[in-house]
């Protein structure tokens, strides 16, 4: 096959197959570093295929997580259109390995031993097994298991397909840029579900105003990116991207960009009541504008439409119909904590256990995003395969922190690095270091690993019994769900909530994409019951402190304002407001 170009999800997935091949070939090493470099490129913004144009191999070495042979395979799919590791691996294993590790509890090794004993290649196939009871006579599987692969079906497919809003944002942004660049267009606004910041999307909404819409969808439907074109017109064009995602764009006319702003960013059950408001008021509400009769009262800016049904602006992130129409009525609207206001990040992982650097590599990231604090908080030892810390080695790392700082306070900076630990909170809630060694770390966060299907009540309980330990600050992504993939353990959250608020224990928002725990409608119980809240990354990577951007989404939708969050403070008044300080 002759040179072809490679969106940069094209690449991650082949690049998460090859850590799932090498996986199953029994291969070390290969399987993490594989898996690294696809997430790295799934998050970057530029796109790999240019990056390989102008500087060559050399400059794809330099990708984060993409070493030398990496490198090389990507060089060979740009010129041959595959590489030959891929195809060897595959040719011994022919099976749909995405789809099938998408299933909860499946990793790369039941893969090759369904392969191998009932020669499943994909979900269907493996529904079907599971449904006739196959999957249960294999070895080492038994009913329990077979009833957790058959639940981990149905909860991908009630899914739907639908995307993090993280793993597409930067490729979203970067389609916008361009078509920002057509001489034609004049202004431009991705709206739907992506404006609103929701966890997942189901397609990318653009509109753009242009005195010359034929020539836009010209332009846009001959963009590199477009797989395949539904229909185009003058007003409206749908289109399916390479990368698999559905994109609308919309030419509308300037006096009516606020109107279409605010009917194309819904939420339609928000939109709905709108309209119901205007008919009350003897007025029709469309995507054209507000009308009293014939004659255009509002529609070139939202905020003219909100004004004219007697409504204070409302932030697309809150338009969901959860009681932002009443608290507009009322002037209620909270003010939301806005996208410049964190100062601090306070979990962070290093190559001390799971991260892919060093303390000072992080920190310098963490301070060219903006930001004046991060807290360090690696795993414990109850996460072996993350290498976590035991006593020991938390306090070996406190002494490199504490040098570092002080090289900071010498070279007169600002920045301060914090000592912590993500502690891994076991089944019956107590924790798996020992609590003379947490009392010296600056910030306590405990996390479940493990152990996610015990009963509510049980979770409830053993979330507590951390919530009680007076060494622990926070408690980090309280469920442990991950879109799409996982759902949470079962948590009396209400229960949880009066037990932060009692002891002073902060409820992490985990901004990683595919976490974003807690969820907003739980930020919004936190609000209302005065529980402080934290924003952080979860950092594992330098790259990764620009996903912050998305717990903030988070907290937003939950109506959180800046005084709802600990990490808006800075650092020594953040410190003040621990538990126990
Ligand atoms: P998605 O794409 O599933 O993540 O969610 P949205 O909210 O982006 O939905 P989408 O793309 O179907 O439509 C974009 C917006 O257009 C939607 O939020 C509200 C508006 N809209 C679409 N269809 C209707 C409709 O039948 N009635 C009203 N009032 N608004 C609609
Ligand atoms: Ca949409
Ligand atoms: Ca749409
Ligand atoms: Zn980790």
């Amino acid at each position: 096959m002759p040179y072809r170009h490679f969106s940069n999800k094209e690449i991650a997935d082949i690049l998460y197959e090859m850590a799932a091949l090498y996986e199953m070939a029994g291969v070390e090493f290969k399987p993490r570093a594989y898996e690294r470099a696809a997430q790295n490129i799934e998050s970057m913004k530029d796109e790999v295929h240019d990056v390989y144009a102008e500087g060559g191999e050399k400059a794809l070495d330099a990708i984060p997580g993409v070493g030398k042979g990496m490198a090389s395979h990507i060089k060979e799919l740009f010129t041959r259109g595959h590489f030959k590791e891929y195809e060897a691996l595959r040719k011994k294993m022919p099976v749909d390995i995405l789809g099938l590790t998408a299933v909860e509890g499946i990793g790369a090794k039941t893969v090759k031993t369904l392969w191998q004993k009932l020669k499943i290649r994909d979900l269907n196939a493996l529904e079907r097994a599971a449904k006739e009871g196959k999957l249960s006579k294999l070895p080492g599987f038994g009913r329990k298991s077979e009833e957790k692969i058959a639940k981990g079906i149905a909860f991908l497919r009630s899914a739907g397909g639908r995307r993090t809003l993280g793993s597409v944002f930067s490729y979203v942004k970067k389609l916008e840029g361009e078509i920002r660049q057509f001489p034609e267009v004049e202004k431009i606004s991705v709206a739907g579900s992506i404006r609103r910041w929701k966890e997942t999307i189901g397609d990318i909404d653009i509109l753009v105003t242009s005195r010359k819409p034929e020539k836009v969808m010209e332009r846009f439907c001959a963009m590199r990116e477009v797989g395949h074109v539904f229909g185009t017109g003058p007003t409206k064009t749908n289109v399916r991207l390479k990368s698999g995602i559905d994109a609308d764009i919309r030419v509308i006319p300037e006096e009516s960009w606020g109107a279409a702003l605010c009917y194309f960013t819904g939420s339609k059950s928000h939109n709905i009541e709108l309209r119901k408001i205007a008919i009350r008021r003897g007025l029709k509400l469309n995507e054209y504008g507000l009308f009293k009769g014939a004659r255009r009262v509002a529609g070139k800016t939202e905020e003219e439409i909100y004004k004219a049904l007697g409504l204070s602006y409302i932030e697309p992130e809150l338009r969901e119909m959860t009681g932002e129409i009443d608290a507009a009525r009322k002037k209620t609207l909270p003010k939301l904590i806005g996208y410049n206001d964190v100062r601090g990040d306070l979990q962070v992982q290093t190559n001390w256990t799971d991260g892919s650097v060093g303390i000072k590599e992080m920190a310098e990231a963490a301070e060219r995003e903006g930001l004046e604090y991060i807290v360090i908080t690696d795993h414990t030892r109850g996460l072996a395969m993350t290498g976590g810390l035991d006593e020991k080695g938390i306090l070996r790392q406190m002494k490199e922190i504490e040098s570092l700082n002080r090289s900071y306070g010498k070279a007169g900076k600002k920045f301060s690095i914090l000592t912590g630990t993500e502690v891994n909170i076991r089944k019956d809630g107590t924790l798996d270091i020992a609590d003379d060694v947490l009392r010296k770390l600056d910030v306590v966060g405990a996390a479940v690993h493990s152990h996610f299907t015990l009963s509510k009540n049980e979770q409830t309980k053993r979330v507590i019994r951390a919530i009680e330990n007076p060494n622990v600050d926070i408690i980090f992504h309280l469920t442990g769900r991950i879109i799409n993939r996982r759902e949470g353990i079962a948590v009396d959250i209400d229960e949880v909530i009066r037990a932060a608020k009692r002891t002073g224990t902060i409820l992490e928002i985990n901004a990683y994409p595919d976490r974003l725990d807690i969820k907003d409608e739980y930020v919004r119980k936190c609000v209302a019951a005065g529980v402080l809240m934290s924003i952080d990354s979860d950092a594992h990577s330098p790259e990764h402190f620009s996903l912050l951007q998305f717990g903030i989404a988070q907290a937003r939708r939950g109506w959180a304002e800046k005084k709802d969050i600990i990490n808006t403070l800075p650092v020594q008044k953040m410190l003040a407001r621990l538990k126990g300080r």
